[in-house]
């Protein structure tokens, strides 16, 4: 047969088409991917094409024979990386990364169930190969041909215009998705496997670089100020008041503390909590200090009282990181630890950061009952989720440390009217309407989580932390803000005291207190070590317990803001805390003198401390010090 007859379009167009409706065919049928709208879709269906478009499209460069070679290894090499992920995904139902492919459980437990993990209908997935390769052999004088410049301008025109038109549709879908890296998942949805891996590579090597040219001689520097700075030179004032008790950490999804003890609609937003202060140590003035990994970055925070990274998701960007975290602490003295969360695994990378951190279970989606009816907006609604977790948390090994994180309070905050109690507040923004509904649908949740705690028996051996992980209402809903909390307008100064999220510390049989000092996430874990009566003195950490009155003067947020007993600083402002009076302003002191900056001196330190611990997770410093956690 000649292919004269035949009019077929050059062959690397031809075996992009063909890959990209192979590529698509996997990520709809054979991968579990979700989508949520007719956008996602669309950005499915055309991303295949516009990555295999722009890795076979280089083939225009080459001369006839090395052009074919090129387009058979290629395909071959592309269906090989789709293969693996395959493979690797029928097992962890995760995306291969780069330390991954090199941690030694995963490749192992890979390894021993790889031919268990390969179905025969796999051989199709050779179908475009095997075209591509016969094509290229059999009829090379047909379909080989030399480019001249002004098509192999077009080829790559057409291919980067293709990976820009990919790149805007994903952004406008998940603005920031490249910066914040939400999810695997998420990426391979957006802009393809393939770019995800080229994506990983870049991230990898990057966090590698910086890694490669630490030696730990950064070490006493930070040593030094932490024992300065951080570290209380005053015993807790209640130290191991719950030695051997077990810990249940609650994060509340988006919960911030204007809701506490406030109203909508002439009606309380948060009565359980609210009733809940009177009877545990509750921080009025305590603050979120998450970036861009939001949950994670808390998540992070409270285990190992280190910051979240400027930019990006520690637990993504580090997640191979040797850390002194929470529950490797809470392991050598005797303790089990748990998370509980009813979302996707390998969201915010959990998975493989929960294993580094030393958890050793993780409840993920797949322990829980998930149906149309009990889930709503991102997943499992609170009660639900709180109400299956109930049995799984009266078998764990006692004594524990265990994590719950809630869902249902998240942008955009739907919730079903069956489930809401009360009305929805009236401004222009939809979101904070609804947020307070959703927030007083969790606050229902906790309380019905605390009776079935009371009920199994779980409550007594316990204490339990309750706190909200980041902000829900972002400055974009200033107006309506504003309007809800009877403001003019929000202000930089307003915009750091709506950082505060609820922190609740409940000891059954302790009556509690209010507490007013400046507090932050950075607290949460010296703070419940020492509670559990675990000393832990060699560790580098910077947040302080909270029961004790020699602590550091100032809580910083991770974009270089800080609250001190005296001041607030945010956006190069500096105000007095109580009234919030601007004291100094950069801006304005090129124009009239408005005295000196008393917020720079610790300006200044918030700096120091921030890139120290920028450095300890840049350099993975941890390797270099040993720590003795007893
Ligand atoms: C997802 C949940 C929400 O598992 O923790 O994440 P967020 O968007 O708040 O970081
Ligand atoms: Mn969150």
């Amino acid at each position: 047969m000649s292919l004269r007859r035949f009019q077929i379009p050059p062959l690397y167009i031809l075996a992009s088409i063909l890959f990209g409706i192979k590529t698509y065919i996997v990520y709809r049928f054979m991968f579990n991917i979700s989508i949520e709208n007719i956008m996602q879709e669309f950005i499915l269906l055309i991303n295949p094409f516009a990555s295999a478009f722009l890795f076979l499209a280089l083939s225009v460069w080459f001369k006839n024979k090395r052009q074919m070679k090129f387009l058979r290894f290629a395909t071959l090499m592309g269906t090989l990386i789709l293969f693996l992920n395959l493979v690797f995904y029928r097992n962890f139902t995760d995306f291969i990364t780069i330390p991954v492919l090199f941690q030694g459980s995963n490749a192992a437990d890979l390894g021993s169930s790889f031919f268990s993990l390969i179905n025969p209908t796999d051989i199709f997935l050779l179908l475009d190969v095997a075209i591509v390769w016969f094509l290229s052999k059999r009829y090379e004088s047909h379909v080989a041909t030399t480019y001249n410049k002004r098509a192999k301008t077009i080829a790559l025109s057409a291919s980067i215009l293709f990976l820009l038109g990919n790149y805007v549709l994903a952004e406008i879908e998940r603005p920031q998705l490249l910066q914040r890296t939400f999810d695997r998942e998420y990426l391979v949805k957006n802009i393809g496997l393939f770019n995800y891996h080229v994506y990983d590579t870049v991230l990898h090597s990057k966090s590698k670089a910086q890694r490669v040219f630490a030696d730990g001689n950064e070490m006493p520097d930070i040593e030094k100020y932490v024992e300065q700075n951080a570290t209380s030179k005053e015993e807790s004032k209640l130290f191991g008041i719950a030695e051997g008790k077990n810990v249940i950490l609650i994060s509340l999804e988006s919960m911030q503390s204007f809701v506490i003890n406030n109203t909508v609609n002439g009606e309380e937003v948060t009565p359980f909590m609210n009733d809940l202060i009177d009877d545990s140590y509750y921080f009025e003035n305590f603050y979120h200090q998450t970036e861009q990994g939001k949950t994670s970055d808390h998540e992070f925070l409270i285990d190992n009282s280190l910051y979240p990274l400027p930019r990006g998701a520690v637990f993504f960007t580090h997640g191979q990181n040797e850390y002194n975290s929470t529950p490797d602490i809470l392991k050598e003295n005797g303790y089990y630890s748990a998370v509980f969360h009813a979302n996707n695994k390998s969201f915010w990378n959990r998975d493989v950061m929960y294993e580094n951190l030393g958890y050793d279970h993780f409840y993920e989606q797949s322990a829980y009952e998930i149906t149309d009816e009990n889930s709503i907006g991102w997943g499992l609604k609170d009660k639900s989720f709180f109400e299956q977790s109930i049995k799984y948390l009266q078998s764990l090994p006692e004594p524990y440390y265990s994590r719950f994180i809630t869902l249902t309070n998240h942008y955009p905050f739907e919730l079903g009217e069956e489930d809401a109690s009360i009305e929805q507040y009236d401004s222009n923004s939809r979101t904070l309407n609804q947020y307070f509904q959703t927030a007083r649908y969790t606050d229902e949740a906790l309380e019905q989580f605390f009776a079935q705690l009371k009920e199994s028996g779980v409550y007594e051996d316990s204490i339990i932390v309750i706190m909200g992980d980041h902000y829900g209402i972002s400055d974009f809903h200033n107006k309506a803000m504003s309007m809800y909390l009877n403001k003019e307008e929000i202000t930089p100064y307003d915009h750091v005291q709506l950082q505060k999220v609820p922190f609740f510390i409940h000891i059954p049989g302790q009556e509690g207190k209010l507490m007013s000092k400046i507090s932050g996430q950075i607290d949460v874990k010296p703070t419940l070590l020492h509670l559990l009566g675990i000393e832990n003195k060699d560790d580098i950490s910077f947040g302080t317990d909270l029961f004790t009155d020699d602590r550091k003067e100032f809580v910083a947020l991770r974009d270089g803001s800080f609250i001190s007993d005296d001041y607030v600083y945010s956006k190069d402002q500096c105000f007095d805390r109580t009234t919030g009076e601007l004291l100094f302003s950069k801006s304005v002191v090129e124009t009239e003198d408005t005295g000196e900056n008393v917020c720079q001196p610790i300006n200044d330190m918030v700096q120091k401390e921030l890139s120290y611990s920028d450095q300890i997770i840049y350099g993975d410093l941890f390797r270099f010090y040993k720590i003795n956690n007893n």
